[in-house]
C-alpha cells in the first residue's frame, strides 16, 4: 500500500524468491530483454538522426524500460494503452512492425496518420494504441472514459494510462482519478516518476510523502513500486489488472524510475542535474538488472546479447533507409479523411490553397 517501503523483487545478483519466478515465463523474460535491446538501439539511432536533420524530434526512454514493458506485459493485446509519449517499449512489446513506427516518426506517405501528428505521437488502432495527444494529461480522462464504456458494454477490457510525475499536477489527473474512483472503472493509472518534468524536479510536484498516497483520496488502491525492476512492476500491475477485470475498479501505481537521457532532442539535462546523480541511477539500470536475472535463470548470455544487438542494428539501419525513401504525403491529403462531406467553403479553401501551392512550386523551379 501507499506509504510503505518501495516494493522490489530482483536482488542485486539477479536472483529472486522462488515464488516470484513464475511472474514471467522464460520466453517473456527473453522477449523483454530483446525489446529493451531494441529500445536502446532506437533511442541512440533516432537521437543521432535528429542531430543530422533527418528527423524533426525524438523523446528518449532509456532507464524507464522496466516500467513501460512491465505495464505492457501485464495486459491482454485488446486492452488499450493510453500513452503519454515516452512509451516506445509498449509498441515493441506489442510487436508493431518497425516500418509503421518509422513512417510515423518521419511523417511520410506511408504514415497511418499521413504526417498530421508530431513524431512520437503514435496511433495504432489495430494494436489498441489510441493517439498520443500533445497537451500532457489528456490521456488520463480518455482512459477513464474508455474504461467506463468497457464496463457498460461488458467487453472485459482494461484501460491503462501512463503519465509522468509532472503531469500528475495537471487538473486532468484529478478529473480522471476522481471519475474512475466514483464509477469504479477498469482503469489503471501508471505514474512514471522519472525524477524530472523536463527540468522541474519531482520535489516541486508534491509536498506529500509520495504520489501514490493520493489514491486514498480517490477511493482506490495505490502502490509505489521499484520501476526499474521488471518483475516488481509485473507483480503490482498484474494484480491491478486482475482487480480491474473482475470488477474491482481502478488502481494508481507510482513507478519510481529515472530518465537516463534527455527529456527530448530539445533538452540538455547537464543544465539541471549532476553527473553523480545520474551515476547513482546507472547502478539500478533496468536492462542490467533484467540481464542479471536472465543469466540467473540460465536463459541469457553475453554472446546471445551481442548476436541480438547486431541483428537489430542491421535491421534498424536497413528499415530506416527504406522508410526515408518514401515521399511526404500528397498535399491534397490535408483536406481529406476528416469530413465525410466537404463543405463548399472548404472546397474553395482547398482549391485556393492548391493553386497557391502550384504557383509556389513553379516559382521555386523557374530559372531566373
Ligand atoms: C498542458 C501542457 N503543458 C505543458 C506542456 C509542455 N510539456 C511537454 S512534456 C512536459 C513535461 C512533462 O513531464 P512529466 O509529466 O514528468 O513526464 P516526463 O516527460 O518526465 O515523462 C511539459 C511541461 C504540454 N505538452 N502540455
Amino acid at each position: 500500500m501507499a506509504g510503505q517501503p518501495l516494493f522490489s523483487i530482483l536482488n542485486e545478483d539477479g536472483s529472486c524468491e522462488e515464488a516470484y519466478r513464475g511472474l514471467l515465463t522464460d520466453d517473456e523474460v527473453r522477449q523483454a530483454l530483446d525489446a529493451m535491446i531494441l529500445n536502446r538501439i532506437l533511442d541512440r539511432r533516432l537521437l543521432m538522426l535528429q542531430r543530422q536533420g533527418r528527423l524533426a524530434f525524438w523523446m528518449t526512454s532509456r532507464g524507464e524500460e522496466a516500467t513501460i514493458l512491465g505495464a505492457a506485459a501485464s495486459l491482454l493485446p485488446e486492452d488499450p494503452i493510453f500513452l503519454s509519449y515516452r512509451e516506445l517499449g509498449c509498441l515493441l512489446w506489442r510487436r508493431i512492425p518497425l516500418p509503421l513506427i518509422f513512417n510515423q516518426l518521419i511523417g511520410n506517405n506511408r504514415d497511418l496518420c499521413l504526417g498530421r501528428q508530431m513524431p512520437v505521437h503514435y496511433c495504432y488502432k489495430e494494436w489498441a494504441i489510441p493517439s498520443v495527444s500533445s497537451p500532457v494529461g489528456t490521456q488520463l480522462p480518455h482512459a477513464c472514459g474508455f474504461g467506463y464504456a468497457a464496463k457498460m458494454r461488458g467487453t472485459g477490457q482494461v484501460a491503462l494510462a501512463f503519465c509522468g510525475e509532472g503531469t500528475a499536477s495537471e487538473g486532468d489527473f484529478h478529473t480522471a482519478l476522481n471519475f474512475a474512483g466514483v464509477f469504479a472503472t477498469p482503469t489503471i493509472f501508471v505514474i512514471r516518476n522519472n525524477g524530472y518534468a523536463i527540468s522541474t524536479p519531482e520535489s516541486s510536484q508534491t509536498a506529500a510523502e509520495s504520489l501514490a498516497v493520493r489514491a486514498e483520496g480517490y477511493g482506490m488502491p495505490g502502490f509505489q513500486v521499484d520501476g526499474n525492476d521488471l518483475l516488481a512492476v509485473v507483480k503490482v500491475l498484474g494484480e491491478a489488472v486482475d482487480r480491474a477485470r473482475s470488477g474491482g475498479g481502478p488502481t494508481l501505481v507510482e513507478a519510481m524510475t529515472y530518465r537516463m537521457g534527455p527529456h527530448s532532442t530539445a533538452d540538455d539535462p547537464s543544465a539541471y542535474r549532476s553527473d553523480d546523480e545520474a551515476a547513482e541511477w546507472n547502478r539500478l539500470d533496468p536492462y542490467e538488472r533484467l540481464k542479471a536475472h536472465g543469466i540467473w535463470r540460465g536463459i541469457w548470455s553475453n554472446e546471445e546479447e551481442a548476436t541480438i544487438q547486431a541483428s537489430w542494428d542491421e535491421r534498424v539501419v536497413a528499415t530506416l533507409a527504406e522508410c526515408e525513401r518514401h515521399p511526404p504525403p500528397r498535399i491534397e491529403s490535408l483536406f481529406e479523411g476528416v469530413l465525410e462531406t466537404v463543405s463548399p467553403q472548404l472546397e474553395a479553401q482547398r482549391d485556393a490553397y492548391l493553386a497557391a501551392h502550384r504557383r509556389r512550386q513553379r516559382d521555386e523551379f523557374e530559372v531566373p
